[in-house]
């Protein structure tokens, strides 16, 4: 039977080792709640990723969730429709309205020249995500939430480690959050963190994600549960000791790839940004029916069929689920080229163990 290639495999570490770490923690007897492991992994993190402040969390929703709680955000929040559900759903928890407004296809991020348009009174804040880890236009974003007096909060999931001229792209914005799902290229299986500028903002965050608790007897607002564990912390230690190697090897796909689509009509792909360190967490291909001749579909589905488990991150968009379409600022015409973009999409395989026989198989579907 033909392997299939899936989109993406876990990044796992020794299990030797983690069985070892493991019976540290086993003997420690502290599982959760802020233990050893918890706080050397947000140590470790803080270095690596070159951030002041870190608070882990279970997965990358609930940071979100609690991006908008500390912040206070409410009325409405101008953010992108092509993203993974999570993003606009953390507004609907909150209870605030989503507006969206339409990409920039050169990095599939939010446009900001749609943005000053969708400000109302009633505009708090601006949620735009780095979506595969591509930046946004971060400069021009910051400026505008300047104009405007709003919160800016990245919703930085897909870019683990992504710098723009050695800064962390995880400085920018009030507050940025990550996830480390099992899909990523940083995984603690579930998980996820918050990055903050001040020691403050640390210490609000790390009570709102233990129910909001201050002290054994205070609770300073309605937090919620969403703290890493110690297993989990202990897997994400070991993970990061072969992170650099697992993005050099997505890499070194990323280049393969590029080198044979290049020549292939009405195949669009991503070429590295100048100035920036990229993860390469996904590789999207955008399809255009007319010059290519197959449309997305038919080349999704022809890859299936060989065994060729790419995935269409990010179809549909968010603005067309029943909860959002309603919403005006979901009409089709206020989004056409996330709305384009999102009917052209296919992430092929993208992952550390690709082997060059893998990426033979999957270029040979595309390239005709
Ligand atoms: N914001 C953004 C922009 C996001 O993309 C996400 C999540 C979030 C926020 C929320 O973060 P989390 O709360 O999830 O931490 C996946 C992930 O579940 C999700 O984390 C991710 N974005 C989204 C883009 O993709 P699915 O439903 O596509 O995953 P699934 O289970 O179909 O897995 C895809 C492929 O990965 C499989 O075909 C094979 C491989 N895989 C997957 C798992 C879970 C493995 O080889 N082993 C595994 O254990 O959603």
């Amino acid at each position: 039977m033909l392997k299939q290639i899936t989109v993406t495999t876990p990044l796992l570490p020794d299990l030797d080792e983690f069985s070892k770490m493991l019976k540290e923690v086993w003997e420690s007897k502290w599982i959760t709640n802020n233990g050893h492991f918890h706080q050397r992994l947000e140590e470790a993190l803080c270095e690596y990723l070159k951030v002041p402040f870190i608070s882990l969390f279970t997965n990358g929703t609930l940071p979100l969730l609690t991006a908008l709680q500390a912040l206070r955000i409410s009325g409405e929040v101008i953010t992108t429709p092509y993203s993974f559900v999570a993003t606009t759903h953390s507004l609907w928890w909150n209870g605030i309205k989503p507006v969206f407004v339409d990409i920039d296809p050169s990095n599939c991020g939010m446009d900001p020249d749609c943005i000053e348009a969708a400000i109302t009174p009633k505009t708090t804040a601006i949620m735009p995500v780095h979506c595969y880890g591509k930046p946004c236009d971060v400069v021009r974003i910051q400026s505008i939430a300047e104009k405007y007096g709003l919160k800016v909060i990245y919703d930085a999931a897909h870019a683990f480690g992504v710098e723009i001229d050695g800064k962390s792209i995880l400085e920018y914005g009030d507050l940025s959050t990550l996830s480390f799902h099992a899909t990523k290229v940083f995984t603690t299986i579930e998980g996820g963190a918050m990055i903050m500028h001040d020691e403050t903002t640390k210490q609000r965050i790390d009570y709102l994600k233990n129910f909001g608790f201050e002290s054994e007897t205070e609770v300073i607002a309605p937090g919620i549960n969403s703290k890493m564990d110690e297993v989990r912390a202990v897997y994400g230690l070991l993970n990061l000791r072969q992170i650099d190697a697992a993005i050099e090897a997505r890499h070194q796909v990323a280049i393969k790839y590029r080198a044979a689509l290049r020549a292939v009509k009405g195949i669009r792909f991503f070429d590295d940004m100048p100035g920036v360190k990229h993860n390469y967490s996904y590789f999207p291909i955008f399809v255009n029916a007319d010059e290519y001749g197959m449309t997305r579909d038919e080349l999704y589905f022809k890859m299936r069929d060989n065994g060729v488990l790419g995935r269409r991150y990010f179809y549909p968009l968010i603005s067309t689920f029943s909860t959002y379409r309603g919403l005006p600022s979901a009409a089709p015409e206020n989004l056409p080229n996330a709305t384009r973009v999102a009917n052209e999409v296919i992430c092929l395989p993208m992952h550390h163990q690709l082997s060059d026989d893998d990426i033979d198989r999957v270029l040979q579907l595309i390239v005709k």
